[in-house]
């Protein structure tokens, strides 16, 4: 009777076989079999899926449970995608269109691919760190009750070696050391090749200590069982074997055995020869090629040994091309084979020409069995996650009371207030930030709620009745989150709860705050969050010039812009409390609309007066991207356009010139983002016969078509210039495009030209004659 792991074993080399073949195949056939109508190279990465066949055989096939979760490495996709078309989830059709339009996408996305991807991977590092982060959001799931034991999961990261010199994949597990993280695989392809050729040696066993240190257990499967065996007999050999660089290594795998054979005789001499006499030149290669990450046995030792919560770090020696005839070459990241290379590697596999796409092809009658009950037996999803966590009722905010309010204080007081009101929602924010938590005004929130952390922490100070305006203890009901300063980590934090209905099916409303400048520190972090749909509250605060006295260091200038380029971000900029308590509203609501999307405000320390409403019809313009606060005349000739805290310019210039230009109008933006959408969007319409004017197209044409029209900004000045080009209206466009400096609002109002002169000087210039 066959041992019923035997079996597995064998139907699992099988299925490596299989993930090879039908890797390989999906990218020759985008290749070298589709019709092209442009010409265009397709692409794909043949090396980089061989080199982790074995790896993602012994994983989805055998160690993954229904609730693990994995970040692909992003040039493995088509690894995944053979996967789940062996599990039948994935079409045919979609795998001959594999980087086609509406095809299976090059790199795993949680959006578009219609397989169930848990975290879309493409920009290398970043996948791997949002499993640290994601981990952290399910060990808070559960200490809040949202999340039953028996469907928490491990987080698992198949990673490229080269993807291990990005930074914030160690700032991440710096960060996970702080909070104990756990449940976490991170499984190396260690093929000591990047892009461009062989990887530094001098990195090696680096690595190790650096996890090491930050709590994780390393586990390195450097030989598979026939290696380790014969150079455990010969110690000579290990030794030399071990000497081998990274280049030596892949180049000698990639020249093959006569190669082996002639190095060895060199360097060894007799220390070889009975090892030598018992390996023809194709035994010599195939045994050399047998490393951990190749050999299935090991691979599914190490994934059975560590079964515990312990963080895990698999370094998995491979070799990248494995079993393909650039296997080794350096230059194979994007090496393609040929059809003559191609029609070689199908008939080793024993697949018939016209049946490359049959998923068992090739396999014997007797071997089939084993594998197709291990397919069925595999517990990973085969189907996306259902979005059905419901919806939270979002109640009603109000904006706090005041005379005189900045953006900033405003939102503490409403987080405040939300918190003391109790509701679902409020229940269900989480707050984080890098190290700015008192100072972007998230203090009252967390006296309130708690510092979350999964073992009680005292708060020191307060034990020992040192007075100070923050409590700052933790304990596993705390709803912040509180991050070293890495904002990279705040945006994948953020990235991770966004995400927590479709991981785990319970939405929390993320917030995030940073200072305004710093966005850039984490952009593409940021980027990758909204690309696959995370939905949470940035707040940025404080921003522009109007900072004052902390200086140009710290007054942030493009975000604006950034936001103006970002899908799936909707920048707000209010100037009063009651705009800003109208669109946290909109973006709590917008966290849980399942068409919605981000949001991004970027709010400011400046106190103003605010404004008496008489009614709320501001509330839906403003929601919508701006409103006249000061309605112009018919085809009026002028208008000041402004946007958040330099209001008070913008107003008193108004006061200022409306008797001499009668009708002028004050335009208040609280979105270009959401302008510039929606006017694009009734282009793109247009051409399509609908014919509904824009939200910006509207306000403007309140204007004369030949009106001029003053922007300003505490930001750069295309923030608002691109307005002319709506109705080909003239525009003086007023902001920031250098660097700031220290000093007071006056001094820097009027050294950046955002005051009151310049604004009368720009209206002049546009209207008087020159
Ligand atoms: C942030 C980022 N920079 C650059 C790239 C381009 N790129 C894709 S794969 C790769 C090298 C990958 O090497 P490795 O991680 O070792 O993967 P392998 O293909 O060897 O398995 C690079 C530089 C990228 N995808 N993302
Ligand atoms: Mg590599």
């Amino acid at each position: 009777m066959l041992k019923p792991a035997t079996t597995d074993i064998e139907a699992l080399k099988i299925l490596d076989d299989r993930l090879r073949w039908l890797s390989s195949w999906t990218i020759h056939h985008a290749n070298h079999v589709r019709e092209s109508d442009d010409g265009l190279k397709v692409g794909g990465h043949q090396a980089s899926c061989a080199s982790m066949t074995a790896i993602m055989a012994a994983l989805y096939f055998h160690a993954l449970g229904p609730n693990d979760r994995v970040a692909v490495k992003p040039h493995a996709g088509p690894v995944l995608h053979a996967i789940h078309y062996l599990l039948g989830s994935q079409s045919r059709d979609a795998l001959e269109n594999f980087r086609g339009f509406g095809g299976a996408q090059s790199y795993p996305s949680r959006t578009k691919d219609r397989i169930p991807v848990d975290f879309s991977t493409g920009s290398v590092g970043l996948g791997v760190a949002i499993t640290l982060f994601a981990s952290l959001i399910q060990d808070y799931l559960s200490a809040h009750g949202w999340l039953d034991e028996q469907d928490r999961g491990r987080f698992v990261a198949l990673i490229g070696d080269a993807e291990l010199d990005e930074g914030n994949i160690y700032e991440a597990i710096i960060e996970g050391a702080k909070h104990d993280v756990r449940n976490l695989w991170w499984i190396i392809d260690y093929n000591r090749q990047s892009l461009d050729a062989t990887s530094a040696d001098r990195m090696f066993e680096r690595f190790d200590e650096i996890f090491r240190s930050c709590g994780w257990r390393v586990v390195e499967l450097r030989y598979g069982k026939r290696l380790q065996a014969a150079l455990d007999k010969n110690k000579a050999l290990k030794a030399w074997f071990e000497k081998l660089s990274n280049a030596e290594l892949s180049s000698l795998h990639y020249q093959g055995g006569a190669a082996w054979r002639a190095r060895i005789e060199v360097e060894l001499g007799k220390q070889a020869v009975a090892f030598l006499s018992g390996h023809d030149d194709a035994s010599l290669a195939n045994l050399f090629t047998d490393l951990g990450g190749h050999c299935m046995e090991s691979l599914v030792e190490a994934f059975d040994a560590a079964k515990d919560d312990v963080p895990t770090l698999f370094i998995a020696w491979t070799i990248k091309g494995f079993g393909l005839p650039f296997a080794g070459h350096k230059d194979n990241h994007a090496g393609l084979m040929n059809p003559t290379q191609l029609a070689s590697l199908r008939d080793s596999m024993a697949v018939r020409e016209g049946e490359e796409w049959e998923p068992l092809e090739g396999i014997g009658d007797n071997a089939r069995t084993g594998v197709e009950a291990l397919l069925d037996r595999t517990r990973i999803s085969r189907e996306k996650r259902p979005r059905d966590f419901g919806s939270v009722a979002v109640p009603a905010i109000s904006a706090p009371t005041g005379d005189e309010q900045s953006t900033q204080a405003a939102f503490g007081r409403i987080l405040l207030d939300l918190s003391k009101g109790g509701s679902d929602l409020a229940s269900r924010i989480v707050t984080t930030s890098p190290d700015v938590t008192v100072s972007t005004n998230l203090g009252a929130w967390v006296n309130q709620r708690g510092l979350f952390r999964r073992s009680d922490m005292p708060d020191i100070f307060a034990q020992a009745k040192i007075a100070s305006a923050q409590k700052w203890s933790g304990g596993n009901k705390g709803q912040h989150i509180e991050l070293g300063i890495a904002e990279s980590n705040l945006f994948l934090m953020l990235a991770a709860a966004g995400l927590s209905g479709d991981l785990f099916g319970t939405r929390l409303f993320p917030i995030g705050t940073l200072y305004d400048p710093f966005i850039a520190r984490g952009l593409d972090s940021l980027n990758y969050a909204c690309y696959q749909d995370a939905r949470f509250l940035l707040v940025a605060t404080p921003s522009g010039i109007t900072l004052g006295p902390e200086g140009g260091a710290h007054q942030s200038i493009n975000p604006p812009l950034i936001a103006l380029g970002q899908p799936g971000l909707r920048h707000y900029e209010p100037a009063f409390a009651d705009e800003l308590a109208a669109m946290m509203e909109e973006a709590f609501r917008l966290i849980d609309d399942p068409s919605g999307e981000s949001t991004y405000l970027r709010l400011s320390t400046r106190s103003i007066a605010q404004v008496e409403r008489t009614d709320d019809r501001w509330r839906e313009d403003a929601m919508a991207g701006g409103y006249w606060r000061r309605e112009p005349e018919e085809n009026a000739e002028a208008a000041i356009v402004a946007m958040g805290a330099i209001m008070p310019e913008a107003l008193a210039a108004w006061e200022e010139l409306k008797d001499d230009l009668p009708g002028l109008g004050l335009l208040s933006v609280t979105s270009p983002d959401l302008l510039h959408r929606g006017w694009t969007a009734a282009q793109a319409a247009r051409w399509k016969g609908q014919r509904n004017p824009s939200h910006v197209e509207q306000l403007l044409s309140r204007l004369s078509s030949s009106a001029g029209i003053v922007t300003l900004a505490d930001a750069a000045p295309a923030s608002l210039s691109w307005l002319g080009g709506v109705l080909g209206q003239r525009v003086a466009p007023l902001g920031v495009d250098r660097f700031g400096q220290t000093g007071n609002l006056a001094d820097l109002y009027a050294a950046y030209r955002l005051d009151g002169a310049a604004i009368t000087e720009a209206v002049a210039e546009l209207l008087l004659p020159q």
